[in-house]
């Protein structure tokens, strides 16, 4: 809801987003060379499908793809994690999903912020990934008490961004001169620093602890560390990354190919050397830190809870068996994958995955029966279109990570429930990403009993 004389939250995300999107052009260069990549295979598929575009088009999905994107950052205490809460509320980004990343040898905890609803959604679908450090899962209690000591002393947002968000939670908006100087105040926050807040000692003693310690701990913010645009054909994008010599992840991470995309498919390039120059020293020490990388990502169908089942079970025996490691994984993926349906009706009904529906003429045929839904369907009067999958996937960001750290760390932390923990910090409960898709399903239902029988009673 936008009152009158304040900007409305999307279009402070949008400015946001274009803002962070720039920056990180200017500062990891092959981030531009992937938005070419993929408004290069975006407007080859579109032009190879009108069927395609004209359904993107209907599901006011078009005009959202060529700036959709996410992001990602890590963050080292609840209390930077509650504050970026506040802050990414004025841009309509709210925290959606529980990721425990700790299960696949990572040390963190994650939530995504993204907006809620479907006209947000369309809008501007822009989400930021954002992962807590867990320090308790360090067990070196020197290196802990260095690293909670580190965390303690440094300020991640600036002291405008601070009164900017307390304005508008206590106007309930931002006026335009305002909005504009948040954006700006905010992109601080997300921007690279090349100096580390310690000497090269310190760094290389939490680097072993885990790469990602040191990634959060030894330096001034949470730099964005990826920015991954949305493209409508990843294997095409894939194949061009390696044509172009570019460092890509072998494997594509997700479900496979399939003729009705499911879920998210993501690929990345590695993680890229930088140079840092460390803390002390009367010239400083120089080294490198790999931290910041690209991504890409095809999204499709959000699965129901007994669809997500089914996928996982398929994954892990994909996984579990030999093939896995095979130079053909795609293959032996999909030949896994070919009991998970792939014709939109099946998928429909057996509830595996949830739809969006439309009313998609002007007047109902005589006599149709109203109460009929899949007659309805099948005569061309309701269109049941697939909704797409908006949050993230807790194997592929372990796959994503792990391919940005160096690979192979596979030390395993116990699972615990840590999802409270999170939330505590957080200082709000996160979104069940389920109950979100169900709800715009419903909606969608709702919507067109109403208009059924206000046609049927004019007609
Ligand atoms: C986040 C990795 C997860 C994704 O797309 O699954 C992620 C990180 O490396 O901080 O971005
Ligand atoms: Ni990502």
């Amino acid at each position: 809801m936008t009152i009158p004389g304040f900007t409305s939250e999307h279009e402070i995300r949008t400015a946001f987003f274009m803002a962070m999107s720039k920056m990180y052009r200017t500062e990891v260069p092959l981030y531009g060379d992937l938005l070419d990549i993929v408004d290069g295979v975006n407007a080859r598929v579109l032009s190879a499908d009108a069927e395609m575009e004209a359904d993107l088009r209907r599901r006011g999905e078009y005009e959202r793809l060529g700036q959709e994107r996410h992001g990602a950052i890590r963050v080292g205490t609840g209390e930077e994690l509650a504050t970026l809460r506040r802050m990414f509320a004025v841009m309509g980004m709210h925290p959606v999903g529980y990721y425990d990343l700790s299960v696949a040898g990572v040390p963190v905890h994650s939530t995504a912020f993204r907006p809620v609803d479907l006209a947000g959604l369309n809008r501007n679908p822009f989400r930021v990934f954002t992962s807590l450090l867990r320090l308790e899962l360090i067990d070196d209690a020197e290196l802990r008490n260095e690293a909670s000591r580190l965390l303690s002393q440094r300020r991640i947002f600036t002291d405008r961004t601070l009164e900017l968000t307390e304005q508008y939670e206590r106007d309930g908006g931002l006026e335009e001169d305002a909005a504009a100087e948040f954006v700006t105040e905010v992109l601080e926050t997300f921007r690279w620093h090349g100096d580390t807040v310690v000497d090269a000692g310190t760094y290389k003693k939490l680097n072993d602890v885990h790469r990602l310690v040191a990634d959060v701990a030894c330096f001034r913010g949470p730099h964005i560390n990826h920015l991954t645009p949305r493209t409508l054909d990843i294997d095409a994008v894939q194949a061009e990354m390696l044509a172009r010599g570019i460092d890509a992840k072998d494997v594509i991470e997700g479900p496979p190919r399939r003729e009705h995309p499911i879920l998210l498919r993501q690929t990345s390039f590695k993680a890229l050397e930088e140079r840092i120059k460390f803390h002390g020293g009367d010239d400083g020490v120089m080294g490198t830190h790999a931290a910041r990388f690209g991504e890409i990502e095809q999204r499709g169908l959000a699965l129901t809870p007994k669809g997500r089942a089914l996928y996982e079970e398929l994954l892990a025996e994909a996984r579990g068996t030999k093939g896995a490691q095979a130079r053909d994984f795609e293959e032996h993926l999909e030949a896994v994958f070919s009991r998970f349906p792939d014709d939109l009706t099946v998928l429909r009904r057996e509830e595996l995955g949830y739809f969006n529906y439309r009313l998609v003429v002007d007047e109902v045929p005589r006599g149709a029966d109203l109460s009929d839904l899949e007659s309805l369907i099948a005569q061309g009067v309701v269109e049941a279109s697939p909704i797409i999958y908006e949050d993230f996937l807790p194997v592929s960001a372990a796959g994503i990570f792990q391919s940005n750290l160096g690979g192979t760390e596979q030390k395993s932390y116990s699972a615990s429930e840590a999802k409270a923990s999170l939330e505590h910090a957080l200082g709000a409960a996160v979104a069940e990403p389920f109950e979100l898709y169900a709800g715009v399903q419903e909606d969608s239902l709702e919507r067109l009993e109403t208009q059924l029988v206000r046609t049927r009673s004019t007609g």
